[in-house]
């Protein structure tokens, strides 16, 4: 699809980093739904095309499968419904239909991730899915694209909340929430939410499902009760995405045996990080399977044939739940690790950053060493290569 030079103008600028505490700045003390649409409608149109020229860089064999090539119509098309304000002077009506045309581009955007994984599929379908080249470069985009569209998604989430009078009466602080915000977000009840629900899931597919054991420690604060700045939907992906992998994996390891070991949640908000510890008894993953889990290309399979009955979808396991959630875990500068002990179980760990200051957004920067990535093909190893000891051809020369 044909590019507009206007494109390129925004792909130069960076993306202006926020942290949650600038979240929380400019959704309380000076909250202006002008200040708001002034920023936004450079911000977002910057950050569109940021990533834009980096789908343009796809290898032919991904760009050009037909939801490939839907996705980067709906990417033009957002571009340019926001230009449309570059030069608007700002009143009311001015800022009310701004609200609008965000929460269009937030609906057409909305099946994204199934779309572009039916694009994977197309490819795995026409060219395989044994080219090491195409799987890191697939990995390398959807990491930073899907990464670039949870934080316009943000920015876009943050301004409807805030200032669209017709959906929120009062201001966007309700229940004490600074849009998407909860300045007093506790962890714990929402890791319990998560648990109840993914246990409802395992229930129905398994009709059994572990208990968990949640604990928590705070040693340097006096209340007991652990709260943080964050957001809550996007600790509920994670969470959700963790206990329905640990209960699947608990039950299936431990299925023809009279108990199942409980899952154990430790919770402990320390100087820098507040960290969330999910440890399972399932049998745990092989070390060479860790980075498969996160592995675009490899978790896509073809759905299963009816994706409405609950009763017949697997748990966990299809789809791209473990690799998205550490990416929102790592868009406000935290992290998502998985430490497995094969054989026994498995700790997944959440690291997220106690200061709001310290909660900065991870965003792709398109660049000149970005379109090398593109490019290049992989450099050429300086280790010995394990997957080749053992082979037939083990004479000592290199090429
Ligand atoms: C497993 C595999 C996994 C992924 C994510 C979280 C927990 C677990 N347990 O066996």
């Amino acid at each position: 699809q044909r590019m507009p030079k206007i494109l390129d103008r925004y792909s130069q600028y960076h993306p202006s980093v926020l942290t949650i505490q600038k979240f929380i700045d400019f959704g309380t003390t000076n909250a202006s739904s002008q200040k708001s649409f002034l920023f936004l409608r450079k911000e977002i149109p910057v950050r569109l095309a940021n990533i834009m020229k980096e789908i343009h860089l796809l290898p032919e064999q991904l760009l050009l499968m037909p939801s490939v090539q839907l996705v980067e119509g709906w990417y033009l098309q957002s571009f340019q419904d926001i230009l449309q304000f570059e030069n608007a002077s700002p009143d009311d009506a001015v800022e009310a239909k701004f609200i609008d045309t965000l929460d269009m581009i937030r609906n057409r955007h909305r099946t994204v991730v199934e779309t572009m994984a039916q694009g994977v599929l197309e490819m795995k379908e026409n060219f395989g899915d044994d080219n090491v080249t195409l799987e890191q470069r697939t990995q390398y985009f959807l990491d930073r694209f899907y990464m670039s569209r949870i934080s316009i998604r943000m920015l876009i989430h943050q301004h409807c909340l805030l200032f669209a009078k017709n959906i929120n009466p009062g201001s966007g602080s309700q229940h004490g929430h600074v849009g998407a915000i909860d300045p007093e977000c506790d962890v714990m009840t929402v890791a319990q939410d998560a648990y109840e629900n993914a246990r409802f899931l395992c229930d129905q597919y398994y009709m059994m499902s572990p208990e968990c054991d949640f604990s928590s420690q705070c040693p340097f604060d006096k209340e007991d009760l652990i709260t943080m700045t964050y957001v809550p939907s996007h600790l509920y992906h994670m969470l959700f995405e963790l206990f329905k992998n640990a209960l699947r994996a608990v039950v299936e390891f431990h299925q023809d045996k009279p108990e199942l070991p409980s899952l154990k949640v430790l919770l402990v908000k320390g100087r820098e990080d507040l960290t969330i510890k999910l440890s399972d008894q399932g049998g745990g993953i092989r070390r060479s399977e860790v980075d498969l889990l996160f592995n675009y290309m490899y978790s896509t399979a073809p759905r299963p044939p009816n994706p409405d009955a609950t009763a017949t979808t697997p748990l966990a396991g299809y789809g791209y739940g473990l690799p998205l959630s550490r990416l929102y875990a790592k868009y406000f500068n935290g992290d998502l690790w998985l430490n497995s002990v094969d054989g026994y179980g498995t700790d997944a760990t959440i690291y997220l950053k106690v200061f709001p200051s310290e909660a900065s957004e991870l965003l792709p920067v398109y660049n000149k060493t970005v379109s090398m990535k593109y490019e290049r093909s992989i450099p050429v190893g300086d280790w010995s290569d394990p997957s080749q000891t053992n082979s037939s051809c083990s004479h000592y020369l290199k090429h």
